[in-house]
């Protein structure tokens, strides 16, 4: 089977390939079981030490194009596209940054993958540098897991010791220095901007984009982010060809991608599929909905995402185009599934709240304009809401759409006119009757 993150190795019974696991014994994170099943070899190619002839930026740079892979945190921005505007030729210091601030509800894929493989991250790191000419990184991880830290220091560790990190890796004339660091657990912190300004010590919040990190980045240096799944692709990539990943998906969806699956599934956990797989197939490997029952609803790629109804999702493949066009987005993966036991406007007074609560403060639309709809939101599921609540719902959301200096704003708007479009009745029956329509909930 084919997992270019390396997650099969860690996924136990929940994975597509769960036989891989079982030989490993629990300790597969460490660098020797890494070694053993095909890690650093990416590295050794592009160093031209597995006999080969090497490969230069350029080479590696377009086999990422090649590939097709997009960013894994949200965006989806292509990755060979993004390293290719790292300036060449800089005179300070560039700097490389994985975004590990896994705060997304619902999405806990790179946690998963540091954990279990972290030196398929380092080894993409090392790789992204070599390729950018960078010769310094920090992987900003998550502030509420401290295990996750803690083993990625320790994979660090192992990979200097073995020369596949510090000055003239290998034995070559190339150089990388990479470090951990904590972040401080604020979901900002994982907008890539507000991540610089943690990683710099500052108060976690965006800056405005344009300039993007490519040119003012880490301390006003030229810096590339990307996701940890976006690095854990890379050394398959290299190994393989851009080619075969590109093909392991479907045209401009290339490769792999993992797709946390929780809510109402038999086994929630994470899973690998191709970029394209059915929808029906991805419910089927979590167990289908649980207890049998029926599928209302499904936020695709995290909790910034729209929702779909079931006869809509059940139609989608799991790409960012499918999804796209169905009206939502992929996002970062996190597929949060609901039975017809859950009731729209609670699970968008959650929503709300979370966005309210996790507000840097700094643009007004944002600020005020989550309140407005936590609050707007709160009193409909109470039964305390109006007719023209529904309305003014639908207006606040769309004044704060655009009119922010980082994506929380769409983030927080977005989910807002998804349930109201789809499940108005739902919202409405709140409004008339002062009670939830969904009899679990009464
Ligand atoms: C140079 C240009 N660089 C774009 C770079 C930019 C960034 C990447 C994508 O939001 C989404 C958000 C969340 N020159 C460039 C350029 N770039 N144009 O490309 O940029 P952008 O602005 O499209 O996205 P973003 O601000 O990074 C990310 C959504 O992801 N999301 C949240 C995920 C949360 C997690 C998590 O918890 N781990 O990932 C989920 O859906 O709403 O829409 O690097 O610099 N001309
Ligand atoms: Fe802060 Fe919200 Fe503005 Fe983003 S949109 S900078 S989170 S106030």
């Amino acid at each position: 089977q084919f997992s270019a993150s390396g997650v099969e190795t860690c996924f136990h019974d929940r994975h597509i390939n769960p036989q891989i696991y079982a030989g490993l014994n629990g300790k597969n994170w460490s660098i020797k079981d890494y070694e053993a099943r095909g890690g650093y070899a990416a590295l050794r190619k592009i160093l031209g030490q597995d006999g080969g002839e090497g490969l230069n930026q350029d080479q590696v740079i377009a086999t990422v194009k090649e590939s097709g892979l997009r960013g894994r945190g949200g965006a989806g921005f292509p990755t060979g596209l993004k390293w290719s505007f790292m300036p060449r030729q800089f005179p300070g210091v560039k700097h490389l940054v994985c975004n590990s601030d896994e705060g997304e509800p619902g999405t806990c894929k790179d946690r998963e993958i540091l954990m279990h493989n972290p030196h398929i991250v380092i080894e993409g790191m090392i790789i992204a540098a070599y390729a950018m000419g960078i010769p310094l990184g920090y992987n900003y991880i998550h502030g509420e897991i401290f295990e996750v830290y803690e083993r990625f220091e320790a994979a660090l560790e192992e990979a200097r010791a073995a020369g596949y990190l510090g000055d003239n890796i290998m034995g070559s004339s190339f150089s990388f220095q990479l470090h951990a660091a904590h972040g401080f657990g604020a979901y900002i912190c994982g907008e890539e901007t507000a991540l610089l300004e943690s990683l710099e010590g500052k108060k976690g919040q965006p800056r405005f984009k344009p300039p993007f990190p490519a040119s003012f980045g880490l301390y006003g240096k030229p810096t590339t982010i990307n996701n940890t799944e976006t690095f854990a692709a890379v050394p398959w990539i290299i190994r393989n060809g851009g080619q075969a990943y590109l093909e392991c998906g479907k045209p401009n969806n290339g490769g792999t991608k993992i797709f946390s699956v929780s809510g109402d599934v038999e086994r929630p956990g994470n899973y690998e599929i191709p970029l394209g797989t059915p929808f029906a197939k991805l419910l089927e490997l979590a167990g289908g909905v649980r207890q049998g029952r029926k599928l209302k609803a499904v936020i695709p790629g995290g909790s910034s995402s729209p929702v779909l109804p079931a006869d809509i999702i059940m139609n989608c493949t799991m790409d960012y185009d499918s999804i796209a066009k169905a009206g939502s987005m992929l996002g970062s993966g996190a597929v949060i599934v609901m039975d017809d036991t859950r009731c729209m406007v609670k699970s968008l007074q959650r929503l709300s709240y979370f966005y309210m609560h996790e507000s840097c403060g700094q643009c007004t639309p944002c600020r005020e304009g989550t309140g407005w709809l936590w609050r707007m939101v709160d009193r409909i599921e109470r039964g305390e809401g109006k007719p023209s609540d529904l309305a003014l719902l639908d207006n606040v959301a769309e004044n704060i759409m655009g009119r922010t200096i980082c994506a929380l704003g769409d983030a927080a708007a977005m989910p807002v006119r998804g349930m109201i479009k789809h499940f108005r009745h739902e919202f409405e029956h709140h409004i008339e009757h002062k009670t939830c329509m969904v009899p679990a909930y009464v």
